[in-house]
């Protein structure tokens, strides 16, 4: 019952206090107190301003599993460790349906945002269900709070939140914001959901790729296995299911991709020493990958088995708005540990 009139209670306060507080990522700065919830049934949902201290908890919008009704404004839930061997923190976005990015794909209506983590997280808006985040502490970390702050209405998220001991299995290497263990997979970029192609043959009409982003995506090294090959997941060259530079409305389908350090600038996948089994494309081997399209393999031997995803923090080209970076898509990219 605690819990229930403290919704109520919360909900009421935020459509106060929220409203009055209109500074975005000032939000996390406000100073009003985060209520302290030391209820111990992890399956009790943790929502507005509530925190945890206890693990495998979700995090979910006021009135989930529908949507929110009205803008939550800032919403946290801060998470205190369990004890003191936690040394990760692994964000579970089992549901997550925000507001797209501007065209920029600038996060300027809705955004998730973490603090109190080494890991520096990417803001992340637009839909990501099914995506995951690996966020790096140390013991004594005090607290992490995760932010979703949304300034219109129709958001809808659950978030699992897992503390991981720095002795666990489980426990990504350092510096992997996300963690892949099996032998294959598919890796995407956040947002890549809502793609705004009417088919992969239809060029993109908005940027759905997100600005800002540097991380590293790690998939975990398996014995007898000594490379790792990246393909597209849609296995058809002539689409627009990949983009991440270049005006991808005006190029004509099929274009090749651009590779490397000298045409990849903007944003692009960084895949370390990657060899390209592909003779349309210039190069046989790049570090870098970009443009609207992508190789039809790329295989990369270097380990650890890491991809690194940059984006810049606009798309817009100022100086010369013919060469606006988008609309982008960003990148879904299958990949496949390949035996020694
Ligand atoms: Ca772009
Ligand atoms: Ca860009």
């Amino acid at each position: 019952m605690k819990y229930y009139s403290c919704v109520v209670a919360c909900w009421a306060l935020l459509a106060v206090v929220g409203r009055a507080t209109p500074a975005k990522i000032e939000g996390l700065e406000q100073t009003q107190e985060i209520d302290d919830v030391n209820d111990r049934d992890p399956e009790l949902p943790r929502t507005c301003e509530l925190s945890t201290d206890i693990n495998e908890t979700s995090f979910q919008n006021p009135g989930y599993p529908s949507a929110t009704s009205i803008p939550t404004d800032a919403c946290r839930h801060k998470v205190y460790p369990v004890n003191d061997y936690i040394c990760q923190i692994r964000l579970d976005l089992k549901d997550f349906i925000l507001a797209q990015p501007d065209w920029d794909g600038v996060c300027a209506t809705d955004f998730m945002q973490v603090s109190g983590a080494m890991t520096k997280i990417p803001q992340i808006c637009g839909i990501n269900s099914g995506q995951h985040l690996y966020l790096e502490v140390t013991p004594d970390f005090g607290s992490v709070t995760i932010n979703v702050d949304t300034s219109a209405p129709g958001a809808k998220w659950s978030i699992s939140v897992a503390q991981i001991e720095c002795n666990s299995p489980y426990r990504a290497p350092a510096g992997c914001l996300q963690y892949f263990t099996s032998t294959h997979g598919t890796i995407k970029s956040f947002n890549y959901d809502a793609t705004t192609f009417n088919s992969p043959n239809t060029p993109p009409t908005a940027t759905t790729q997100l600005a800002s982003q540097a991380y590293g995506v790690c998939i975990k090294p398996q014995s007898g296995f000594c490379s790792v090959a990246y393909t597209k997941t849609s296995g058809v060259s002539d689409d627009y299911s990949f983009s991440l530079s270049g005006d991808a409305s005006v190029l004509p389908i099929g274009a090749i991709g651009s590779v490397g350090s000298t045409d990849c600038t903007t944003d692009y996948l960084m895949i370390p020493m990657g060899t390209i089994t592909d003779t349309t494309y210039p190069a046989t081997s790049a570090d870098r990958y970009c443009g609207v399209n992508f190789p039809s393999k790329v295989e990369s031997l270097v380990q650890p088995f890491v991809f690194y995803v940059v984006t810049d923090e606009t798309e817009t080209n100022h100086a010369d708005p013919a060469l606006d970076d988008g609309p982008n898509v960003g990148f879904s990219i299958g990949y496949r540990m390949q035996a020694c």
